[in-house]
């Protein structure tokens, strides 16, 4: 970050200074301050209205406003007066009624929930929270403070807190560093960072919510504020934790845990979850700048299908359009889009196109005209149209801030959609701009109606654009779900979008940032996302690209894409052993699927995170606080993706508790490291014991078959272990009238049985009528089956793996297994 943007190092003007500037005007200036940093004082005064409570120190306002039994907002307005209420993250602001109570003593003023207690000091107006056992887990260290913007009005803003030595801090998007991110310092200004570094600050995406995690004990923090925010991590000074934003308001979310489960969930309640994606979208995607003309196209899912790998969805990048003009198609490449994207459906794939905001100026560009006749797109200061240059030459660009811009642009995808297009792929959306990099600061936005420079709509454009989008395709593809991609994003962007973390680079190094990157991504409230299978730039060797691909197989986005000046990079572009390691394992991935469909549910109608960092499990064992190499695909699943080449073994920290080996069946005791085998055709996978893990037959695609049985593999427990397994329709909204089945499993056994617990919630029915289910590590030879109460006579044998097989009716209540 330059000197220029550290508002904390700038000189302070002296009043002297000031005085001088301002001799020769003829008024007085009595009541004119010098532009300094200011500080809340000692508090004066307090109001209540219903769940809100104003303090004041006699000229500044501090809200403070119970949102939930766990979340408490802090807001302040230096001069008294705050902002109307409004927010493009928060979905909800008003959450359920809280039971709250407000104390006073000497000291204190108390805002009291059932879990949190916000405490603010009479005399200095400190800031802390406590949990109703006392323990304070955040707390001012100085008091709010802010600083005048004599050039844009309105108020730098401020916030210091305590950090103790042995506090840590995780979230905050898609920062390309370790994932404990204490010591460090960030910055929140999306940016088009083609080929980034480690460590490079800021990247694509805005997310200013972070879990600080204190001798075991989880909060979080969200601070809404749409402009360039900054965030320090004991960075500066080792006992202090800041968080600052150049405009707007000192507005905060403190989100109550213990756990950093609890956090992030509460953080989803807030700012919304994924919609369920349609069903393809968890498969594996192909991508490439670009695949033209048509043939090459068609040779492709050719080659797909005959080398038997599976794939569901196929990319066009910019060269589709005509002189990169959004929403028109290169003739000469592709003459009849319509028969070739159904073509290409017939044999099972999906074509998802990219748009980037930037219209070219042509008047004889119909998309250009409307915008410009409806005045739809961006002006600076003096009304002058905000012009750049981006793949189309001049350019000038939608305000997606504006409800109306945002509908004409959903309804312009219908042409694409009448060809077929199944899913939108919104790039370029920082916004980026040749040279400058992005617009001014003195371009304006319409902001909902609230009005805003640059300097406030810029992290939210490429959000609100691909709001547009997805709102646009859910209208027009009617009740089926959109698929829809972004590279920008704020804090809520999930509600619209998947996310993939930009342009990264082949190397190993970009491999264990990847696999970082989506753990992080994952607890700062965007699951669906995923990397440039392979890197962006550069070559990966066929072992990098094998690598990538296993990690791929874990993250909920899984896509390989490549710059245009790269070799080749499908996956039989390294020679036949490759592929057929690579083959392997995209068919993990759709085996897996229902599984992984399952863990997304869990993502949207629960806020759990799909990627669960090792830290998020086991949070009070100090010892985990730096792990970054293992983390869980949804509860059951925990891997350790290889990333050093030559690597044959790999040391891999299993949590507390029982664990399985996903290949050999191996138990393995959790608590500790254990060295593992991790040939290249393999990689490390552990099951939690007592899992029951839905797997699919092979499929080329979804929706190839319809299977008439689902297979469950049920790994033997001796404690009680719940799973969960999701199905629906796979590509309607019909889950929102509660069209879905939702089954719980409950697992138990000891040293001479073992039963299996089914119930189901919900109004769907699979066509299929039977279970197959594989027992596996049981510690006795089982003689007996009963189904339901009835004994079956069912061969009882363990195959190669250990596994005994049970075939079932799909509503079974209980199954036990007796020696
Ligand atoms: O200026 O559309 O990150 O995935 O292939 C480059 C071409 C524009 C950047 C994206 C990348 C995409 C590329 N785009």
């Amino acid at each position: 970050m330059g000197e220029k943007d550290n508002k904390e190092s700038l000189p302070e003007i002296s009043i002297e200074q000031l005085e001088e500037g301002v001799q020769h005007v003829n008024n007085p200036i009595v009541g004119l301050m010098p532009i300094e940093k200011r500080y809340l004082k000692g508090v004066k005064e307090y109001v209540q209205t219903s769940n809100n409570f104003y303090f004041s120190d006699g000229e500044a306002r501090v809200e403070v406003r119970v949102v939930s039994d766990e979340i408490i907002r802090v807001k302040l307005a230096p001069h008294g007066t705050f902002l109307e209420e409004f927010s493009y993250a928060v979905s909800k602001p008003e959450q359920r009624v809280t039971l709250f109570s407000f104390h006073e003593d000497e000291e204190f003023y108390r805002v009291k929930t059932n879990t949190v207690t916000c405490r603010v000091s009479k005399k200095d107006f400190l800031i802390s929270f406590e949990d109703n056992t006392g323990l304070v887990t955040n707390e001012d260290y100085i008091p709010m403070h802010w600083e005048e913007n004599a050039d844009f009005g309105g108020y730098y803003v401020y916030c210091t807190k305590h950090c103790a030595t042995n506090e840590n801090f995780y979230g905050l998007g898609d920062k390309p560093s370790s994932f404990n991110i204490r010591g460090r310092r960030f910055q929140n200004w999306a940016t088009d960072t083609y080929s980034f570094a480690r460590d490079q600050d800021p990247l694509y995406r805005s997310i200013p919510f972070y879990t600080g995690i204190k001798e075991g004990t989880g909060y979080g923090i969200f601070l809404d504020n749409t402009y360039k925010t900054f965030f320090d991590f004991a960075h500066q000074e080792p006992n202090k934790t800041s968080f600052w934003a150049e405009g707007g308001e000192l507005q905060y979310y403190y989100i109550h845990g213990p756990h950093m489960m609890d956090v992030v969930k509460r953080y989803h309640t807030l700012t919304g979850t994924h919609p369920l994606p349609p069903q393809w979208a968890l498969g594996f995607h192909q991508c490439r700048w670009s695949y033209y003309p048509e043939s090459k196209v068609k040779n492709l899912a050719q080659n797909f299908r005959e080398r038997k790998i599976p794939c569901d969805a196929i990319y066009l990048d910019i060269d589709y359009m005509d002189g990169y003009r959004c929403f028109t198609w290169n003739k000469k490449y592709f003459p009849d889009p319509k028969r070739m994207i159904k073509e290409l459906s017939n044999d099972g794939f999906k074509t998802v196109v990219i748009i980037d905001p930037g219209i070219k100026v042509d008047d004889n560009y119909w998309v250009y005209r409307e915008g410009k006749e409806n005045r739809y797109f961006c002006r600076r200061s003096d009304d002058y149209y905000m012009e750049g240059h981006v793949w189309p030459g001049r350019c000038q660009f939608p305000d997606f801030t504006n409800p109306e811009v945002r509908t004409w642009w959903g309804g312009l995808f219908k042409e694409l959609v009448e060809a077929g297009v199944a899913g939108v792929w919104n790039d370029m959306n920082e916004p980026a701009v040749f040279g400058s990099g992005t617009f001014p600061n003195d371009v304006r936005h319409q902001f909902d109606g609230h009005r805003g420079s640059h300097r406030k709509a810029h992290n939210v454009y490429g959000m609100q654009m691909v709001r547009a989008t997805y709102d646009g395709l859910k209208k027009l593809f009617k009740n089926k779900r959109p698929f829809t991609i972004t590279r920008s994003g704020y804090s809520g962007v999930q509600r619209y979008s998947s996310v993939w973390t930009g342009d990264n680079l082949a190397s190993w190094d970009h491999l264990k940032l990847a696999s970082i990157q989506c753990q992080r991504l994952s607890v700062s409230g965007i699951s669906f996302c995923g990397t440039d299978i392979g890197g962006f730039t550069g070559e990966p060797d066929g072992e990098l690209f094998t690598r990538w691909i296993q990690l791929g197989v874990f993250t909920p986005f899984m896509r390989a894409h490549s710059a245009g000046d790269t070799r080749e990079r499908e996956p039989w572009s390294f020679g036949p052993e490759f592929e057929a390691i690579n083959r392997k394992f995209i068919e993990l991935r759709y085996r897996l699927l229902p599984y992984i469909y399952s863990a997304f549910w869990e993502q949207h109608k629960y806020g759990f995170p799909i990627l669960r960092p090792i830290v998020m499990i086991e949070q009070e064992n100090e010892s985990n606080i730096n792990r970054e190499d293992e983390f869980t695909f949804g509860d059951k699943i925990l891997i350790s993706p290889v990333m050093q080449p030559g690597q044959t073994s790999k040391i891999v920290y299993l949590p507390q508790g029982k664990w399985y080996d996903y290949w050999t069946h191996e138990q393995l005791e959790g608590g500790t490291e254990h060295t593992v085998e991790a040939p290249l055709d393999s990689m490390p996978i552990f099951v939690r014991a007592g899992s029951v893990i839905p797997e699919w037959p092979l499929m080329q695609y979804v929706g190839e078959i319809e299977p008439d049985e689902i297979m469950f593999q049920i790994y033997y427990t001796d404690y009680e272990v719940n799973s969960f397994y999701f199905e629906d329709h796979g590509d309607t909204f019909a889950y929102e009238q509660d069209i879905y089945t939702e089954k719980k499993f409950v697992v138990k056994g000891d040293s001479s049985s073992m039963f299996i617990r089914q119930s189901s919630e919900g109004l769907y029915t699979p066509r299929y009528e039977t279970y197959e289910l594989k027992l596996i590590g049981l510690p006795f030879v089982p003689l007996k089956v009963y189904i339901d109460g009835k004994e079956q006579n069912q061969d009882l044998s363990f195959d190669e793996l250990g596994r005994v097989k049970i075939r079932t009716n799909k509503n079974f209540r209980e199954i036990q297994v007796i020696k």
